[in-house]
């Protein structure tokens, strides 16, 4: 592995400082951009980033789901050195943080807002969240709600607190909930229904029992609320129903601050791009947080029903709108050249994911998970291998590289970029590969580290991949087409650089390097 030097070539003076903008899309799939080979479907403003910068074509997320990708983003830290269990329906040790969890960031440790806040930057998050809130068991909705995005770094929030297929349905900026009337407070609950709203929940309904789309649900679906669906769920997502879509967990009141759906693309937008209109004229770092191409995949007037494979296409379409915006104001603002754009995605992609949407029929020949297998959820290689873009005018090396990445360095990596004295002292994990960021070192990590939805965590090192034995399901149930975990009692070992689509499990073939990989995946366990 090559070592950088603290603070080396790439540390900036604090008055030259770029601009920092990581746009992190929500379950968009190494396949689902133009750049990356889409047709079905254009995506002409992240196309345009990738021409002006530099597109890596073996870059990964740090697991194939939302909450542990991006706790390693903004800590530099894996997730799963604290395990989380919770539990999803019968599947437990899961890495998906529930609606009502508390902060899961320590405050008292350096984050990649701090970091930056400290070496000057205003810092700013817009969009999704889904790192907890407020103390153990969730915060008080009707107060302020901390601890949060301002206890670790960041000046400015407008959040989506968790998903948006979960409640509560609000956005919450600078820890209060945004346009909350305090004679209508919200009531939420991951435990039991709170009021009249709290509806559909059907202990009876299954995974068999889901249709496809174009077959009429059975009427348990619709539970006692039916009328009030304008999409019915697939599985779970049968709570609360709010704007027609049902979701996961038990809400109430709050109706002046509940969010549109077709307007949550929109209306993120704008407030990034006010973010950026107050700090123009100092060095910011925004980091947006994307709904799309998360279920419930409702997308605004501009789009719906615009691209050739139904909503799965037209969020895509949106969120490429919401980069153009996005970039369409730094050259307005004579920004761009000064600014360094990260867009990449926090796991693989998924069809149907508790929606009945059409995704997983109306999808044609278009592949999310591009040539790679498995995709959200999976530990096989669409799970975390995913689109990143990195361009920064002149300071770029400009094309395609196929240098490996890990997201874990990005705190490090920019850290460094803002002239933090010791990077790879921040966080046990997460060393600066900022070279490797802007193409001008091409001796990436040697070892890439990742997990799938249940904590089973593989290693890729020299196109060989180990995946750790685990006890988790062979398939995930709860998507449609079922999404193969790559959870085997057995130890597997691909060789992804003959066998992309690890189909031949080589682990008892090859004990030898079967062995190697266990032990440095037990040595980076074992790392303090
Ligand atoms: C799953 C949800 C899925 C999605 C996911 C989180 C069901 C059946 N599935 O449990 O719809 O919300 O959690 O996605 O409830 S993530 O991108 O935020 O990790
Ligand atoms: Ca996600």
């Amino acid at each position: 592995m090559t070592i950088f030097l603290a603070g080396s070539a790439c540390s900036t003076q604090k008055d030259e400082l770029p601009n920092i903008v990581i746009i992190y899309t929500d379950d968009v799939g190494y396949g689902d951009l133009g750049c990356y080979g889409a047709s079905s479907v254009k995506t002409p403003n992240i196309d345009r980033l990738a021409e002006e910068g530099i597109r890596f074509v073996n870059s990964y997320a740090c697991a194939s789901t939302c909450t542990p990708s991006r706790y390693a983003l903004l800590t530099g830290e894996y997730h799963w050195r604290k395990p989380p269990g919770w539990s999803v329906g019968e599947l437990k040790g899961v890495s998906i943080a529930p609606g009502d969890a508390g902060m899961l960031i320590d405050p008292s440790k350096p984050s990649l807002a701090s970091v930056l806040k400290d070496a000057g930057y205003a810092t700013g998050v817009v969009g999704k969240w889904h790192l907890g809130l407020g103390p153990a068991g969730g915060p008080d909705w009707n107060g302020t709600i901390k601890p949060g995005p301002s206890e670790i770094g960041f000046d400015y929030s407008w959040l989506i607190p968790v998903t948006g297929d979960r409640v509560p349905c609000v956005f919450v900026e600078n820890g209060r909930i945004a346009g909350l009337d305090p004679h209508d407070p919200v009531r939420v609950s991951y435990n039991q229904p709170v009021g009249p709203d709290s509806t559909i929940y059907n202990p009876e309904i299954t995974p068999d029992m889901i249709v496809s789309y174009d077959e009429t649900p059975p009427e348990k679906y619709g539970g006692n609320q039916t009328e009030k669906l304008k999409m019915y769920p697939s599985f779970g997502h049968d709570q609360t129903i709010v704007n027609g879509v049902p979701r996961i967990g038990y809400m109430t009141g709050g109706k002046s601050a509940l969010w549109k759906d077709e307007d949550i693309a929109e209306t993120i937008t704008v407030k990034a791009l006010d973010f950026i209109n107050d700090n123009k004229s100092r060095p910011f770092f925004l980091y947006f947080s994307t709904h799309d191409v998360h279920v419930p995949r409702v997308p605004g007037e501009r789009f719906a029903g615009k691209s050739s494979i139904g909503v799965y296409g037209d969020v895509i379409m949106q969120m490429d709108w919401c980069v153009g915006k996005i970039t369409e104001l730094l050259d307005d603002l004579g920004l761009s050249e000064n600014t360094l754009v990260i867009f990449t995605s926090d796991n693989g992609p998924v069809q149907d994911d508790g929606y009945h949407d059409g995704s997983a029929e109306i999808i044609g020949t278009h592949s999310p998970a591009g040539p790679y297998k498995g995709g959200k959820y999976s530990a096989f290689e669409a799970g975390t291998k995913v689109p990143l873009i990195v361009r920064w005018p002149g300071k770029v090396r400009k094309g395609v590289s196929e240098t490996p990445f890990s997201q874990i360095d990005i705190l490090a990596s920019l850290a460094a970029l803002s002239g933090y004295e010791n990077p790879n002292g921040l966080s046990v994990d997460s060393r600066n590969s900022f070279p490797v960021l802007t193409g001008k070192e091409q001796t990436g990590r040697d070892i890439i580290v990742q997990q799938n939805m249940v904590g089973v965590i593989s290693v890729i090192k020299d196109n060989w991949k180990y995946i750790e034995p685990g006890d988790g399901p062979e398939f995930n149930l709860y998507t449609r087409p079922p999404m193969p975990m790559g959870n085997s009692p057995e130890p597997q070992l691909y060789n992804i650089g003959s066998d992309i689509t690890e189909e031949y499990n080589l682990a008892k073939e090859n004990p030898e390097k079967t062995r190697e990989l266990s032990d440095i995946l037990q040595k980076i366990k074992d790392r303090k």
